[in-house]
């Protein structure tokens, strides 16, 4: 799979995006265990023939698997992705992808060997054309089904373990929310039994390089789609904010006069429709999310929990997660006292790094902030202000790495 190459550890779990190549849908694909599919330009698996890569059965980590999922075998993202696959491309040198057909981030090319730097902005900072660009690629993915991958509408079990494949077509932008939704979902434990004190990519240390991860796929989603050798997310320089000052008609959408929960019909994204947000409906359905519409975008930004949340993250507190010298710590979940990793997440106090379950800070604040659909994790990447506001994040990193 795309990511086997590149995973970050979580919970001793590899990470799991829960994309899958169109080419490997197939009951073959799924019974012989094997996505290697053939690299367009040449028509060999992997691109192998011409020296991107080989099909080989994967590697697995054999560390032991944390205390916080006491179960084995149970959920399909275990081992990802050797539930589904245990062969699948190994690529060379600066290819990568599910075929080798793709450049390494940062590197262009028909070999892959041309090195770019290229820069995220603040949003602030686009020229009106830039910013209407942006806003333009967003409304593309959203009306384009990805060419590449599709999603899984049920668990390897409901597939018969694999004889009977159960995938859906998806938009590109929708690809992201369901992946989001699929990396931080709960288990289906079978019967009306639910696990749901699961996520690989929060609470731990694979937040940040999990969402670091996220951002640039997306990038070259959108590279891909668009020509656009040159596109990167703009970030939302939240500090400071004394309200959602993207929250207008010509950047992330203002307000409904007349639904403080809904996004002005003159906004460009008043006529988007959710997905994968109803889960107590799945869970009780034992299904997973299958990328149906639920209905328009909720925000209400600033009419949030204020005991949780009293306000959004200043200066200081972004100053004092970067005085931080420890990535992760102790508990390395979201107990951990002085972790960069958590403090940042935002399960840590910005003033004093201790955690504190009552509070959430930081990068939490600004979901609970924005009150709607931004607030819940599993459904969360449904607001395009969630790219801005990771890009952010991961901006933060970049100053801590
Ligand atoms: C949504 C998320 C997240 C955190 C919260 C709130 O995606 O990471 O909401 O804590
Ligand atoms: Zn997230």
């Amino acid at each position: 799979m795309l990511l086997t190459a590149l995973c970050c550890l979580l919970w001793s779990f590899r990470t799991s995006t829960g994309h899958f190549p169109r080419a490997c849908a197939s009951s073959k694909s799924l019974i012989e265990k094997e996505c290697c599919p053939p690299w367009r330009a040449d028509g060999s698996p992997c691109g192998q023939l011409s020296g991107r890569g080989v099909c080989q059965d994967i590697v697995l980590s054999n560390a032991p698997l944390g205390p916080q999922f006491p179960f084995t075998g149970v959920d399909d993202r275990e081992s990802w992705p050797s539930v589904f696959y245990n062969r699948t491309c190994q690529c060379f040198g600066n290819f990568m992808g599910f075929n080798c057909g793709n450049c390494k981030f940062g590197f262009w090319g028909p070999n892959c060997t041309e090195k770019r730097l290229l820069v995220r902005k603040n949003i602030f900072d686009l020229s009106v054309p830039e910013k209407n660009k942006f806003l333009a690629y967003l409304t593309l993915a959203k009306h384009t089904i990805s060419p590449d991958y599709v999603i899984p509408t049920g668990t390897y079990g409901q597939m018969n373990n694999g004889s009977t494949p159960m995938f859906n077509d998806i938009n590109i932008y929708d690809l992201f929310v369901w992946m989001h939704y699929y990396v931080s979902r709960d288990t289906l434990l079978g019967g009306s039994q639910i696990w749901r004190d699961i996520d690989f990519a929060h609470e731990a240390p694979g937040f940040l390089p999990w969402h670091r991860l996220f951002l640039l796929l997306w990038e070259q989603e959108i590279q891909k789609l668009t020509g656009d050798e040159n596109f990167t997310i703009p970030y939302w320089d939240w500090r400071d904010a004394k309200s959602c000052d993207i929250c207008t008609d010509e950047y992330m959408g203002g307000r409904n006069p007349a639904n403080p929960n809904l996004l002005s019909p003159a906004s460009f994204f008043s006529s988007w429709q959710i997905i994968c947000t109803r889960l107590e409906e799945y869970n009780s359905r034992q299904a997973l999310c299958d990328g149906t519409p639920e209905g328009p975008l909720l925000r209400n930004p600033g009419n949030h929990d204020k005991a949780r949340t009293p306000r959004l993250p200043s200066s200081a507190d972004v100053e004092f997660c970067l005085s931080l010298t420890q990535y992760e710590s102790d508990s390395m979940d979201k107990a951990a006292n002085f972790s960069f990793r958590n403090t940042l997440e935002g399960f840590a106090s910005p003033l004093t790094g201790i955690a504190d379950a009552s509070q959430s800070s930081m990068h939490n604040a600004l979901h609970i902030y924005m009150n709607g659909t931004m607030s819940q994790v599993q459904g969360s990447a449904n607001d395009p202000i969630f790219l801005l506001h990771h890009a952010f994040v991961d901006r933060l990193v970049d100053t801590f790495s």
